[in-house]
């Protein structure tokens, strides 16, 4: 896969270098580029932002650069992806989709968002997402890139050490993850749940999902809320 980022602030994206997703890049399965969205101006001042119409605060990223920019990145097969707050909820079945994709092109805003007609324009020849990552504002986009990047580089087959560990995560299945322990088997007075260190896999199965059905009831009522068909009896009783 390639994954194609542009910004003003290019140093902000050092850290997909680092780690799982360095790893990956290392590896050759992820290509990465990184681009300076000034080096598409013209002008000696290389401004990229202007005053909204209709007036307000904040400064909008002008259309003339970044159309030049994605002229020259997008391809036939590329995905854009604009993270913004304003955008879909970029969540696990999100990371997974992206995770197929063969180009992704992030375009990161900063100030007030884009011009819309650069999407508007963009979207008559390829797929276009606005994405956010939460309810909560940033900066600019690139945070934003380095979290969809490394959520849908784990899914990439080969990247994690152990394959199930990407199917049994929190969310794969719509549920939060329970606890896990390791050895001591007592620490500081706080012991290991017996369960685990039964060898009853049935048992362990079974309370590992009372704890995943326990904590999502607790901290994401919303998640339960969301897929009541999923809920067997069992489930129900521990609920
Ligand atoms: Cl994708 N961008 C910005 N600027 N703020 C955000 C966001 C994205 N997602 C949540 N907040």
């Amino acid at each position: 896969m390639r994954i194609d980022v542009l910004t003003v602030f290019p140093g902000y994206l050092a850290p997909l270098h680092e780690s799982l997703v360095g790893k990956a890049i290392a590896r050759g399965d992820i290509e990465l580029g990184v681009h300076d969205l000034r080096s598409w101006t013209h002008d000696v001042h290389h401004s990229v932002d202007d005053a909204p119409y209709g007036g307000g605060p904040g400064m909008v990223m002008r259309p003339n650069v970044w159309g030049d920019a994605l002229d020259d990145v997008l391809g036939t097969d590329s995905t854009l992806i604009v993270p913004t707050p304003a955008g879909r909820l970029f969540d696990q079945p999100a990371a997974a989709e992206l995770a197929q994709r063969s180009h992704l092109v992030f375009a990161c805003g900063r100030y007030e968002g884009i011009d819309q007609r650069v999407i508007d324009d963009a979207a008559r020849r390829v797929e276009v997402r606005e994405l956010s990552i939460g309810d909560y504002v940033l900066a600019g986009g690139e945070v934003a890139v380095l979290v969809m990047v490394e959520a849908l580089a784990r899914l990439r087959p080969g990247v994690l050490g152990n394959a199930d560990s990407a199917r049994l995560d929190s969310h794969s299945d719509g549920l939060l993850e329970g606890p896990s322990y390791t050895r001591p088997e007592v620490w500081r007075e706080l012991a290991v749940p017996e369960v685990l260190r039964s060898g009853n896999h049935a048992a362990i199965q079974r309370w590992r999902r009372d704890e995943s059905l326990r904590r999502t009831a607790q901290r994401r009522p919303d998640l339960l809320a969301a897929y009541p068909g999923r809920l067997d009896k069992h489930d129900q009783q521990v609920l």
